[in-house]
């Protein structure tokens, strides 16, 4: 399969879903229900720890692109992410030239980084240690979330940062920053997103947004979104059960 980074480059809309339970059994059901990446979301789910992320990718891949969400913009973190073998990390509020270098150096081998070496999944347990190695900077996405008015202030500064693959909007905490929190709607919001949508084409990098709902994105792909996220593991199982009780007629 054609790796995310390079996939992200066509321009070809990929439609994914974020993963907060621990089952590799709702991801795989998730997968195979079409979505094509996976946002596993080490921020905020406490259910999900790297090894039931690592269990999951393990299912997901090489079907589809499981992507880890660490909890913040740290060493640590994303060296151990990496590890698992996924096929990207998203850094969440990057707000900042520094944040984005910050996470360039860790999640990329030298030259361009300081990302230590490891014997883990990705390399194989060491069955394919130099094939990882030499080929990470080419496979590995580097996701920058901007999701804070400072991003989109400084979002120009981060996208000339060398190594950024894409650029993912987090729409509900930029609204917070914003002081509209939960206004996905409000023009001040879309006037925001569309300064970020803007300076990715400008600067030729894919773009990206978590979406809510199914209209809005509907709306995304309608504007050529190439990186998609659609709700969650939890939202899409308690929809369809809802749906059932919407639609019941006793007799
Ligand atoms: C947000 O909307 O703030 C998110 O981070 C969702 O990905």
């Amino acid at each position: 399969m054609t790796n995310l980074r390079i996939r992200l480059k066509s321009g070809e809309p990929l439609l994914g879903t974020l993963i907060t339970l621990d089952s590799p059994e709702v991801a795989l059901i998730l997968q195979r229900a079409g979505f094509a990446w996976f946002f596993l979301d080490l921020e905020h789910s406490a259910l999900l720890d790297l090894k039931s992320a690592q269990r999951i990718i393990e299912v997901l891949q090489p079907q589809g692109y499981a992507v880890i969400r660490v909890p913040d913009n740290s060493e640590t973190w994303i060296k151990h992410a990496l590890d698992t073998g996924c096929d990207g990390v998203i850094i969440p509020h990057v707000g900042s030239r520094a944040d984005a270098e910050r996470a360039i150096l860790f999640s990329k081998y030298p030259p361009l980084g300081r990302r230590s070496v490891g014997i883990a999944r990705a390399q194989g347990y060491g069955s394919s240690f130099q094939d990882y190695l030499s080929g990470a900077a080419e496979r590995i996405a580097v996701i920058a979330q901007i999701e804070d008015v400072d991003g989109v202030e400084n979002v120009d500064d981060i996208l000339a940062v060398e190594g950024i693959d894409a650029i993912f909007i987090g729409p509900y905490d930029l609204s917070g920053s914003m002081g509209i929190l939960g206004q996905l709607t409000d023009p001040a919001l879309i006037e925001n997103v569309n300064r970020v949508r803007r300076a990715c084409h400008a600067a030729d990098v894919p773009f990206g947004i978590f979406c809510p709902n199914i209209t809005a994105m509907n709306a995304e792909l309608a504007r050529k979104t190439s990186l998609l996220a659609v709700g969650s593991d939890t939202g899409h199982i308690s929809a369809g059960a809802a749906s059932i009780f919407h639609e019941l007629r006793p007799e």
